[in-house]
């Protein structure tokens, strides 16, 4: 039975379900019973294991196709009336001849099954800068992670009432077809269309196709921003929590950042840092001229690989109970999960995430997959935020940027203007990692981070952040800084020890915003005087010369780094803004 009598949702619904045919519709409520019985049904057919309920309760394992492990940007498309609306840096497809293609795939796929409607916020419930959506899908697996990574249920559609403003999102999967694989996003619609695949980031439509794709527009229309953002709270002794967003590519350590455990010296001086959001963040200004941000999502999916006990025990804290693992190693002899990097005991008796028999000690084959994930429920999180379910969300001091560069971007450096910061979000780029196909150190332009996931035209984008800074109060709006953890010596060793140690520069950050700690001018903005950065208990990893390397600027470097953000910028010609030429041409100007 229909858990709404909304309109737009019965007639959107009734038309959908005319189209996939499946046996049977089932309204998702939230109700743990109702979810309970669909994990024993994925049991029982295979779609999820059981793991051992003493070290692992509630946590299931579930692998996806061979074919079907990632996110799919060459088969990414905005869908928006002319290709210009899209812009240069996303795939575009013409609204009706992607709806016709997508129909027909879509076409009678249901047979034989089961479709669930989920109905969901991104979120907390009832937050003025929360929105809805529903999700027609016929995977449990999309169900089951829907509900830890997003609100659900009756409660949604209670608040929704009769509203039109909620998103579309339909979901096949089809047979997992490579070929016929399309995550296609309607902007004008509010639709999203996702077929032929069954991995998370492709499927669960709440996050990178709603909270980052469609949201991302609607921002632009509405006077609000969707980033692909961190949201952390630093306490510092006095018990003032500050808050700061942080942007990096996928694979920086967004998800470490957000949950980072403060070195010793912070830790006994009684340094505190909560997890607001490790993924995304809806900023929108409040009432008293500040922006504030909200995590749109519920839960962590973070990549396992590299996450242990040192990197972030948060993060595996958080994925002890009610985890839902995704083509991670099943430890035969415990039924417990296992990945590269989690500790240096593979298991000898295991299955890998193809389904095999494997055996950690002697293979040279990875166990997990290099894109396997946990979803976990943020309330595991042990250093949640208390602001977590606040309606308002929590006001931002300062937005940083940040990417991997071996020898370009020092530690960190404050932009001198608003626009100056957005020009420093527009030129993040990252140097590719072994971890990833293809050559390494190659320089990928990822404005923002936001390169796969701007429903518009990125350079439009650009605009929406200058017209929220002219909107704001200079006193009022955060103050926008680069880091870089990653910047190597000339024999390729890591100059910073990053982890919980990157809280030293968010200290250095917070006092800028705080109008306590002083900086030296250079042409690229403003880098920490060494004496303000606080260093203590790392003498000995850092010292004097390495923070001086640290905070160097090669002007022959950013020379050629000119030129390629030429290059970039030329792409978006009369929709680049005026004022990131101005800021473009000022800085050739510094290094000359
Ligand atoms: C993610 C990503 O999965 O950015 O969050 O790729
Ligand atoms: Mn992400």
């Amino acid at each position: 039975m229909a858990l709404t009598k909304n309109p737009s949702i019965l007639a959107w619904l009734e038309e959908k379900i005319a189209l996939v045919q499946p046996d049977s519709v089932v309204w998702i409520d939230g109700s743990e019973a109702q979810l309970d019985a669909l994990r024993a049904q994925a049991l029982a057919s295979g779609e999820l294991l059981k793991l051992n309920d003493e070290k692992l309760p509630d946590c299931y394992l579930h692998r996806t196709a061979v074919n079907d492990v990632a996110r799919v940007e060459h088969r990414t498309f905005i869908c928006t009336p002319t290709e210009a609306q899209a812009g240069p840096t996303n795939n575009w497809k013409d609204p009706a001849e992607a709806y016709e293609l997508l129909y027909n795939i879509a076409r009678g796929s249901y047979k034989g099954r089961t479709a669930y409607v989920i109905p969901y916020s991104m979120g907390p419930v009832g937050s003025p800068l929360a929105k809805a959506g529903i999700e027609l899908t016929d995977s449990i697996y999309v169900v089951l992670n829907m509900a830890i990574m997003t609100r659900i249920g009756q409660a949604v559609l209670d608040v929704l009432g009769d509203s039109n403003d909620w998103v579309r999102g339909l979901h096949c999967r089809c047979n997992i077809d490579e070929e016929q694989r399309y995550i296609c996003q309607f902007p004008q619609d509010n639709t999203i269309i996702s077929v032929n695949s069954g991995y998370g980031g492709n499927v669960l439509l709440g996050k990178k196709c709603f909270a980052l794709r469609i949201a991302s527009y609607q921002g632009k229309q509405e006077g609000w921003q969707a980033e692909h953002m961190l949201i952390l709270g630093v306490e510092n002794p006095q018990g003032e929590v500050r808050y700061i967003c942080a942007a990096f590519p996928s694979a920086c350590g967004k998800t470490n950042l957000a949950m980072l455990i403060p070195p010793e010296g912070y830790l006994k001086a009684g340094y505190k840092v909560w997890t607001v959001g490790d993924d995304i963040a809806w900023i929108r200004k409040g009432t008293d001229g500040r922006l504030w941000a909200i995590n749109p999502e519920n839960g962590f999916f973070g990549v396992a690989p590299g996450t242990n006990a040192h990197s972030n025990y948060n993060a595996l804290a958080s994925a002890r109970q009610g985890t839902i693992f995704t083509n991670v190693a099943l430890n035969l002899d415990d039924n417990t999960v296992w990945w590269e990097g989690l500790d240096k005991n593979p298991p000898a008796h295991a299955i890998d995430w193809k389904g095999n028999p494997w055996d950690g000690t002697t293979s040279s084959e990875n166990g997990a997959h290099p894109n396997s994930r946990f979803t976990a429920p943020a309330k595991n999180c042990p250093c949640i935020s208390s602001e977590f379910e606040a309606q308002q969300g929590v006001p931002i001091s300062a937005f940083v940027f940040g990417g991997r560069r071996a020898k370009l971007a020092p530690l960190v450096y404050q932009s001198r203007t608003w626009n100056h910061g957005v020009f420093v979000g527009a030129i993040m780029a990252s140097e590719t990692t072994a971890a990833a196909s293809g050559a390494v150190g190659v320089v990928r332009r990822d404005p923002m981070a936001m390169l796969p996931f701007c429903g518009y035209n990125m350079g439009d984008y650009w605009q929406h952040w200058i017209d929220i800074g002219a909107s704001l109060d200079p006193d009022k709006a955060p103050k926008i800084f680069n880091v870089n953890w990653f910047r190597k010596s000339d024999a390729g060793k890591f100059l910073w020890p990053g982890f919980g140690d990157n809280l030293r520069v968010l200290d250095w950050i917070l006092d800028r915003c705080a109008g306590k700690a002083d900086a030296d001018e250079t042409s690229i903005g403003y880098i920490p005087k060494a004496a303000d950065l606080n260093l203590t208990g790392l003498e000995d990893e850092v010292g004097d010369a390495q923070l001086a390397e640290l905070l160097s600027v090669d002007p022959a470097l950013w020379q050629t780094e000119v030129e390629g953000i030429e290059t970039f910028f030329g792409k978006f010609g009369d929709k680049l803004p005026a004022a990131l030429q101005a800021e473009l041409d000022t800085l050739k100007a510094n290094l000359a």
